[in-house]
């Protein structure tokens, strides 16, 4: 039995990575995870400047989940470049997540890595939402598709999208048909659900400080959200745009469980911001106790094979 699984016809250990914000700001956590079970890791969603990101408190735990408004503090898009670039003869496959606080900063940035010797993959973060004033892109159709258009006309690298949570059947088809016609490597579904509200009863207020309290879910929250989402785009997305399921992974079984729906790879977030880089050879030992139960011997035995009741 192997959990090994190919992307770009790399072979990875395993198909489990970090979700981009969780343990990789730094050099100090991007060794980290690089060196853990994890199959494969991607960076903090870079900028093209430093940004010290939202006031404190701005993560907290809840017996739920997590609320965060983290704000997209990062060290700057060659902090995170320079990094990849020097470990990518060693390091089997990595991703660099990146976005631009502009339409021109976002182009700006892509064509940045576009002229480097990167040989890795890009995740272009349209999902962020806690950057006040700044909507999250990919709710914005328009915006999305000239987006798009626009990068494609230069990029030739490896790109992936990490897609903000839909919650409507028409959104799922509209934002697939304009994906499909994009040469994307992969979608990411899902970042946090923006915009929750968190409330400490006894202190009859709210847990984070910025944006009066308002911050992207994380964790048992989002899971069948982040399910339907990888379901939805792998049900609509042309097979060669692979998806990467993140949303709610604590256990072995929600790791299966994204498989089921499509996933090819799958991310942690909360739960690893919780337990820690160790988390990774727990999942591993958890998804192939589940595999070994049902009598699968590869992950592409179940991949995408989720039943409906007819
Ligand atoms: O930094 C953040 O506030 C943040 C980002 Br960029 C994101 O994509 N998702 C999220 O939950 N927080």
């Amino acid at each position: 039995m192997t959990v090994e699984t190919s992307f770009l016809g790399i072979t990875l250990a395993n198909p489990l990575m970090n979700a981009s914000g969780v343990h990789c700001m730094t050099v100090a956590e991007m060794d980290e995870l690089a060196q853990s079970a994890a199959g494969a890791f991607v960076t903090k969603t870079a900028t093209r400047d430093y940004r010290a990101g939202n006031p404190q408190p701005r993560y907290v735990d809840v017996p739920l989940g997590s609320i965060n408004s983290m704000g997209l503090p990062n060290e700057g898009l060659a902090y995170y470049l320079d990094y990849c670039l020097a470990r990518q003869n060693q390091q089997a496959l990595q991703f660099l997540s990146v976005v631009g606080l502009s339409y021109d900063e976002i182009v700006e940035n892509l064509r940045t890595i576009e002229a480097s010797d990167y040989q890795g993959v890009t995740e272009f973060n349209l999902s962020c939402p806690n950057v006040p004033g700044k909507p999250q892109i990919a709710y914005d159709f328009e915006l999305t598709e000239r987006l798009l258009t626009e990068v494609f006309s230069f990029f030739t690298k490896p790109l992936g999208l990490k897609l903000p949570p839909y919650f409507d059947i028409a959104h799922f088809d509209q934002m697939a048909a304009i994906l499909n016609r994009f040469p994307l490597t992969y979608v990411n579904c899902v970042n946090s659900i923006g915009n929750g509200l968190y409330i400490d009863v006894d202190k009859e207020q709210v847990v984070i400080k910025p944006k009066g309290g308002f911050g992207g879910l994380g964790g048992d929250y989002i899971k069948p959200t982040a399910l339907a989402n990888v379901r939805a785009f792998h049900q609509r997305l042309n097979p060669s745009i692979k998806i990467i399921g993140t949303g709610g992974v604590r256990t072995g079984q929600d790791v299966f469980e994204h498989i089921l729906c499509g996933a090819s790879l799958v991310q942690v977030g909360t739960a690893l911001h919780q337990e820690g880089v160790g988390i990774f050879e727990r999942l591993v030992a958890e998804l192939e106790a589940i595999m070994e139960a049902k009598g699968y011997t590869c992950l592409e035995d179940f991949q995408g094979k989720l039943r409906e009741i007819n």
